[in-house]
């Protein structure tokens, strides 16, 4: 019988052949895979997300974490697809223009995607333009901006600037070392999150 504790703590132990496969049976015996979703795959993701605020886990083990939680989904995508399961949000997230790290914005996503959001990753060094034409084109709930540098972090203020020309409603985030929430009600961003776990809570919230 599939037990959804036994496949939250795969996630958590990073074992990627048993979130598969432990996602197999549940699906197999019929488990609803919104269950499977929630309780056994985010719920893993929960607790590492919490673990990683705390720094009671550091980046590596996120990393072996999401991968576990990505084999989970490959058996699970088809299926929430044909359930019509909605994602509690779409984001599209990037790295602004002139600004190429992107390790902290790839866990943002993982820790997202493990929270049950669909993210549109439009990648590094992004303009403006295309952070619009995104959000467009996916309907998007929010708009995440990472930053590194303090040199890019002005761009942060232009892609806000243009979501709001554009006439673009989706509600933003930014976040990034140099990046402080000072700084997101300054630039008049809706929201700010110092690690990726925090994302995924200040993205629901900003959703709600
Ligand atoms: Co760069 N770099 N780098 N670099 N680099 C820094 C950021 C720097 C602090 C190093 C230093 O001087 N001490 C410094 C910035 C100084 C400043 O502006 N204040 C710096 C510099 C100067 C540069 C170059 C200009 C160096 C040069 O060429 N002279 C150059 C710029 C290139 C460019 O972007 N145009 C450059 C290049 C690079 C590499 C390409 C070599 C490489 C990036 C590889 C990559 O990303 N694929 C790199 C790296 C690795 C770093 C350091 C060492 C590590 C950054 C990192 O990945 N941290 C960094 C020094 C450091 O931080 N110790 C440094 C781990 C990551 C998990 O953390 O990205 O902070 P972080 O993400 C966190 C949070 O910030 C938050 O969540 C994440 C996880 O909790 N977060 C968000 C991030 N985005 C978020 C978005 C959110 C919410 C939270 O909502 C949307």
């Amino acid at each position: 019988m599939a037990d959804m504790k036994e496949l939250a703590d795969a996630i958590i132990n990073g074992d990627s052949e048993k979130a598969k496969a432990l996602t197999q049976e549940a699906a197999d015996e019929g488990v609803d895979p919104e269950t499977i979703l929630n309780d056994g795959l985010t719920a893993g993701m929960g607790v590492i997300g919490k673990r990683f605020k705390a720094n009671e886990v550091y980046v590596p083990e996120v990393l072996i974490a999401a991968r576990a939680m990505h084999s989970g989904m490959e058996v699970l995508e088809p299926l929430l697809t044909e359930a019509g399961a909605k994602p509690k949000g779409v984001v599209v997230l990037g790295t602004v223009k002139g600004d190429l790290h992107d390790i902290g914005k790839n866990l943002v996503n993982m820790m997202l995607q493990g929270g049950g959001f669909k993210v549109v990753d439009v990648g590094i060094d992004v303009a403006e333009e295309k952070f619009v034409e995104a959000a467009k084109n996916e309907n998007a709930d929010l708009v995440a901006l990472s930053a590194l540098l303090t040199t890019t972090m002005p761009e942060m203020k232009n892609v806000i600037n243009a979501l709001k020309e554009a006439g673009i409603e989706a509600k933003t985030i930014i976040g990034g070392a140099p990046v402080t929430s000072d700084y997101a009600e300054e630039i008049g961003a809706d929201g700010y999150a110092p690690d990726a776990a925090s994302a995924v809570d200040e993205a629901a919230a900003l959703i709600g």
